[in-house]
């Protein structure tokens, strides 16, 4: 472990030095102001940076063009210094603006001190990454940055040992990019933390991590949160030898020491981005003058002797008395820039809420002008004048007052018909529309790249097509995207050597080096998150969790950190890492998984593909490469040693989303299913025709996006009966198509039989052919279901089985 000098650096100007102390100064105002906004009712909630602001303009320094953030919400002295968050868009973000010019990290969508800045363009198109200084954009919960930050760091290992990538001018030099995590002291007591530490000496990245050290996790000190107290010393183990194992290099700092901080910050800098070595900055004794949040006070739980110590270690009176110890400035002229700071920071903080109120302002004078012109007509003109009249006396409103108003009105005045009310109702209308731009918008790329848009492209076969196992139809379609496309890799547990469990990667290391087809340690979770970094800077990941019933290790953090990267930066950023990984019916409790319901509900923002074949598979993943979309691909776990034909167009055929496949036609009732349930489904439906019943089996192929044509509605148009079923446990996504295609696309009114489910028992699956049998849907099982359903339509042509 080093400890660097606390010496005065000759490498710093005075200038630079005095430009700090006002950056840190303007922050700590920020803070202060951003407080007082929150108890006088302006913003919702505020969470702060203040006590943090010396280590993070030193951090700023070393932090160049091309590097990138992966941080949390303590960061604003970072974004201010490093040029990237001015002090009008941080309050922009406080009182939750919603518009990209006014809040650029997230459109007011993610709460304060939620930071990113935009990769792309309006069109979604990359801008130069490595002429600018990136963050990627924050999410609240505690850790979640580390796994992005692998694939962050791991992306500049890639761009400096891969030379195919060279050519990326606009994402990497040389692999030259540091990537800097920042992490609070208790949330290193996350299990994400300490995955990612790993996962980052393991594979010898420039991953920078600072650990902001207060003592604290809101109430909870350090001894409760982590073993000895120390960070740094319970990672001492992961210290890189003189023996020449590889690991860490770790530092320890004081928060408060500018000095010290900027040495520990240049050197440490310096080994990351030249060596590639991982480097961990404890960095201590670091204060919260306001405590947490706003949500309460740190007086609750800080002993006196505490918030003493914390007073007089505040960094930025450090940091002064150390100038004035110094001669780099006198005291009047560190009083002159702290109370231009305030000045600076007061004239912001009017800009941002001018600037956020005086839009709702207009809109709320705009209705209140239609609902007057309406009163003056209607016969409800008292109930209309209350309403403008309470509306009128709001001197803070929001968006949703006037909305909420005009909603109101029009209920009363829903039986006249005249000029006024329709001009109201159009007020309405273009309001909700642009109100869907600012909160609903960009949950899917909205790009001309957006996987919607990808062309059909048909597979092509001809006598001399091979039949070959399903997985070696995978196995092609892998070999052809390798080689057509040099930003594509594959990573996962035994994908490298053996190719993956299934083999659908046999001899493609061999073929395409090591660092295209990849081995990682068994870590869901960071596997996700070097797909994710890696995608975030322009590569093409395909990242593999080996079993479905294993994502829900890394669940979270696609739900959390993936699925709403678009929606919470609005089209910012995008990450499209494609998921691979294979379910449904094998064997037991943890390798028979299909928590469908669970997953699509928890990721959306991503499209969740469930191919029946590997063919199927091959094609989403030709279309998937073609998008900017994330992706999450399910194949069938029993369906890798089926005989399947290779299309001549292996590498370019594409399966659309959204558009379920009629797998057997029929007239008598629909059955709704996808994925392993299709061959059962198949073979309930042969069965069924021997007793007279014509069964229209139809494959989803995508739950999301689901069915985009309504064509099992067309379907039950005709058949007027419909079963869902799936492997899922009963409520699970049996009960979202059904929600789909019934309500939605309203195919009830198409009806004649009470729409079933037919789903696997609450439980997992118990292990062997008969727990398979007695735990999920079986060819008897559905074709019970179906026979039920006609037989309550018309029980003498089916009368009762048993
Ligand atoms: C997964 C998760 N659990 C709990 C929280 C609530 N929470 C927000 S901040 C915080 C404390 C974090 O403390 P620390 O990491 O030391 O950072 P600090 O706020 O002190 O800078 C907690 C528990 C959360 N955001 N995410």
């Amino acid at each position: 472990m080093q400890t660097a000098e606390a010496s005065i650096t000759q490498k710093i100007t005075t200038e630079e030095i005095l430009n700090d102390y006002r950056i840190g100064w303007e922050s700590r105002q920020a803070s202060l102001a951003g407080r007082k906004e929150v108890f006088m009712g302006k913003a919702k909630f505020g969470i702060f940076g203040d006590g943090k602001e010396v280590a993070q303009l030193a951090m700023a320094k070393y932090f160049l063009a091309g590097d990138f953030r992966s941080g949390y919400y303590r960061d604003q002295t970072f974004m201010f210094a490093i040029g990237e968050l001015t002090l009008q868009q941080y309050f922009a973000q406080l009182y939750a603006h919603p518009d990209v010019e006014a809040d650029p990290s997230t459109a007011g969508r993610a709460m304060n001190g939620h930071f990113g800045t935009r990769s792309l363009d309006d069109e979604g198109n990359w801008k130069d990454l490595t002429d600018q200084k990136n963050s990627s954009a924050d999410v609240s919960p505690t850790a979640a940055q580390m796994p992005r930050l692998v694939g962050l760091a791991y992306a500049s290992k890639l761009y400096r040992q891969n030379p195919e990538l060279q050519s990326l001018h606009e994402f990497s030099v040389n692999g030259n990019e540091v990537a800097f995590g920042t992490i609070g002291n208790a949330s290193t007591s996350e299990g994400m933390f300490f995955e990612a530490i790993n996962a980052g000496g393991v594979l010898q990245i420039p991953m920078l991590v600072s650990v902001w050290d207060d003592g604290y996790g809101i109430s909870v000190p350090a001894e409760y949160q982590t073993t000895k107290g120390s960070i740094s010393e319970i990672l001492a183990g992961f210290q890189r030898n003189s023996e020449g194992q590889q690991g860490y290099e770790i530092f320890k700092v004081k928060g408060w020491d500018y000095a010290a901080l900027c040495e520990t910050y240049e050197a440490a800098v310096r080994v990351c981005r030249e060596q590639h070595v991982p480097v961990l900055i404890h960095v201590e004794e670091l204060t919260q003058p306001q405590g947490h949040s706003t949500s309460g006070s740190h007086e609750r739980y800080k002993s006196k002797e505490r918030l003493e110590w914390e007073a007089g270690l505040d960094c930025m009176k450090k940091m002064r008395e150390w100038i004035l110890e110094n001669d780099i400035a006198t005291a009047g002229e560190l009083d002159q820039i702290e109370s231009d700071a305030k000045d600076t920071v007061r004239a912001a903080r009017s800009a941002a809420w001018n600037d956020f109120a005086s839009s709702i302002k207009a809109d709320q004078e705009e209705a209140l002008r239609l609902l007057n012109n309406l009163a003056v007509s209607s016969e409800h003109t008292t109930e209309l004048a209350t309403l403008a009249d309470e509306l009128q006396k709001n001197s803070n409103p929001i968006r949703s007052d006037a909305v909420r108003t005009v909603r109101r009105a029009l209920r009363y005045v829903r039986n006249e018909r005249n000029e006024a009310k329709r001009a109201l109702i159009g007020w309405l209308e273009q309001t909700l529309g642009e109100n869907a731009d600012r909160y609903n918008s960009y949950l899917y790329s909205q790009s001309d790249r957006s996987a919607l848009l990808v062309e059909e492209v048909k597979p092509e076969f001809d006598d001399n097509s091979r039949v070959v196992d399903g997985r070696e139809v995978l196995q092609a379609c892998f070999d052809a995207m390798l080689a057509r496309d040099p930003r594509v890799f594959a990573i996962g547990e035994d994908v490298g050597r053996i190719g993956d469990v299934n083999q659908a990667f046999a001899g493609l290391q061999e073929k395409y080096g090591e660092l295209r087809v990849t081995d990682t340690g068994i870590r869901e979770c960071t596997i996700i998150g070097q797909g994710i970094g890696t995608a975030l800077r322009g590569l093409r990941p395909i990242a593999e969790i080996q079993y479905l019933d294993y994502l829900l290790y890394a669940i979270q953090i696609l739900s959390d950190d993936l699925a709403p990267l678009q929606y919470r930066t609005k089209g910012g950023q995008k990450a499209p890492l494609i998921v691979r990984t294979r379910g449904h019916r094998l064997e037991g409790i943890w390798h028979s998984g299909s928590p469908i319901g669970m997953i699509i509900n928890a990721i959306r923002g991503m499209h969740v593909l469930v191919p029946r074949n590997m063919t199927q598979a091959a094609g989403f993943y030709n279309t998937l490469l073609q998008s900017d979309d994330p992706a999450l691909v399910i194949e069938c776990l029993n369906g890798y040693r089926l005989k399947e034909r290779v299309p001549n167009n292996i590498g370019e055929f594409t399966v659309p989303l959204g558009r379920p496949e009629v797998l057997k036609s029929g007239t008598d009732i629909t059955v709704v299913t996808y994925g392993s349930m299709c061959r059962i489904v198949l073979e309930a439906a042969k069965q069924l025709e021997e007793f007279g019943i014509s069964a229209e089996v139809i494959d989803v192929q995508t739950l999301l996006p689901f069915d985009l044509e309504h064509l099992i509605s067309d379907s039950i148009r005709k058949t007027n009966r419909v079963l869902f079923t799936d492997e899922d446990v009963p409520g699970g996504a049996t009960a979202f198509m059904l929600q789909q295609v019934v309500d939605e696309h309203e195919a009830y009114r198409w009806l004649d039989s009470k729409p079933q489910c037919l789903s696997a028992q609450p439980h997992r699956p118990a292990y062997g052919s008969d727990g398979d049998y007695f735990s999920k849907p079986n060819v008897e099982d559905v074709f019970e279901a179906v026979y039920d359903i006609m037989h309550e339509a018309d029980p003498k042509t089916y009368p009762k089985i048993y």
